[in-house]
């Protein structure tokens, strides 16, 4: 099995380089750009192993795996825009690179290819980018409006990780089940397994949010906390807080690395202030 696996994993890497080329050359630059610094390609992955569950990689399989990590793409271009995120993937984001614009510009035009390719393995296929594409925006637009008086903070935060990151990778495990034709049994056990993983995958970045030194995804410290993106890690240490005296202490300390974070004047790096608020 892990043959096929790996043989697939190379049809679709294949795939993928044909599918960011364009003939304006700008925008062959700026698609091509992120997809060559690198990607664990893990949705991808997903996609195949599903597929195990029946004929196996198929064609359709193959392609609905390059759909959804060029959607994976195209969320990365404009997630940067929205965190002003100077790194991506080891290199410069492609906003550093070309602007805003351009680099919003060459979201959209990633998400065009990815539905185009979705199309081509019909209606069934175009429905399911569809509602994930509206997931996966909800959940950034919740995430970036923040919990609303009356709600909970947990479940709010929970709801904005199922969306905003487990509705593509349950879209992956989702496609492989449905385009290797396997048995309809497993769809919703997958759905249910890639939004889990989805959520974890995301806790764990959060966890890293708050960790003194950078990881060794690349994710800067403190990304979250300086754009008041309130995460799990941080309403545990407030409900922590409020009974123990270690953790007030600790949520002071990084508190006043928000302070630090957010003062124009002094320049100080940020990354300096999460580490020492942290140490
Ligand atoms: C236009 C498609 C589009 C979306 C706009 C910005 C946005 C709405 C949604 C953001 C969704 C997002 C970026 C969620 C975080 C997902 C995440 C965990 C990214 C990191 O995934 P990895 O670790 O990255 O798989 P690599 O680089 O390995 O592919």
């Amino acid at each position: 099995m892990a043959r096929a696996i790996d043989a697939g994993l190379d049809r679709v890497e294949a795939g993928l380089a044909e599918q960011v080329r364009f003939a304006d050359p700008i925008a062959d630059a700026s698609t091509r750009y992120l997809l060559e610094a690198g990607g664990k390609r893990v949705r991808p992955m997903l996609t195949l192993l599903a597929a195990q569950l029946g004929d196996g990689v198929t064609d359709e399989v193959v392609t609905a795996a390059e759909a959804i990590e060029i959607t994976h793409l195209a969320s990365l271009y404009h997630d940067d825009v929205m965190d002003e995120a100077e790194r991506r993937r080891g290199v410069p984001s492609a906003q550093t690179v070309w602007g805003n614009s351009v680099a919003i510009l060459t979201g959209d035009l990633l998400f065009a290819r990815a539905s185009q390719l979705m199309a081509d393995l019909g209606e069934r296929a175009i429905r399911m980018q569809a509602d994930t594409f509206e997931r996966l925006v909800l959940g950034q637009l919740h995430e970036t409006v923040g919990a609303q008086p009356g709600d909970d903070a947990i479940a709010h935060y929970l709801q904005v990780l199922a969306d905003k990151t487990g509705s593509l990778i349950a879209a992956a495990a989702h496609s492989g089940v449905v385009f290797s034709n396997a048995d309809p049994a497993y769809r919703q056990p997958m759905v249910d397994f890639g939004e889990r993983v989805g959520v974890a995958f995301q806790l764990v970045d959060d966890v890293i949010d708050l960790s003194p030194k950078p990881a060794e995804t690349g994710k800067v410290p403190g990304t979250d906390l300086r754009a008041g993106v309130v995460t799990l890690p941080l309403l545990r240490l407030r409900e922590h807080a409020r009974s123990d005296a270690a953790s007030a202490n600790l949520l002071a300390r990084i508190e006043r690395g928000i302070l630090a974070f957010a003062d124009p004047v002094t320049g100080e790096s940020v990354d300096t202030n999460t580490a020492a608020a942290l140490a």
